[in-house]
């Protein structure tokens, strides 16, 4: 009985592990998808706060957590390159890297004068990037 109740306990964890390893797998996204900038557009001149759309093709827009095929959300980021972001793990959230976690399409940013490099990356529910990863070209603008 209780090697019985040890062996199913075992087998539990071994359940749960699995799972949490699944989670950061990385999906690959349809073919085709696209993830752009509406606004602003590259080398644009704006004031702060800006406003910033953000378009999608080929997948659909969810709030995160939803865990259905195809989709996912928004991330923006901000005065970073890609390659300083771990595409294997969920992204973490700051300033720089912002999470549209409710699902929105647009949002508002303060900015410091100056110049600035934003950059979209769409995500699945779990914040982990697709495989290969769906990113906007990287945008160069400047805040008056
Ligand atoms: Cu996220």
């Amino acid at each position: 009985m209780n090697k019985w109740i040890a062996g199913l306990a075992l087998a539990g964890g071994v359940l749960l592990a699995g799972s949490a390893l699944a989670q950061m797998e990385r999906a690959s996204a349809p073919e085709g998808t696209e993830v752009y900038f509406i606004s602003p557009e590259a080398g644009a001149t704006v004031e702060s706060p800006l406003t910033v759309r953000m378009g999608l093709k080929g997948m659909g827009v969810a709030p995160a957590g939803t865990q259905a095929e195809g989709t996912g959300h928004h991330h923006l980021l901000v005065d970073t390159p890609l390659d300083e972001v771990d595409l294997d793990q969920p992204l973490p959230a700051n300033d720089a890297m912002r999470h549209f976690g409710g699902g929105q399409t647009e949002t508002t940013l303060e900015l410091e004068s100056g110049e600035h490099t934003l950059q979209l990356l769409f995500m699945d529910a779990n914040h982990v990037s697709f495989d290969p990863p769906v990113t906007s070209d990287p945008i160069t603008i400047t805040v008056e």
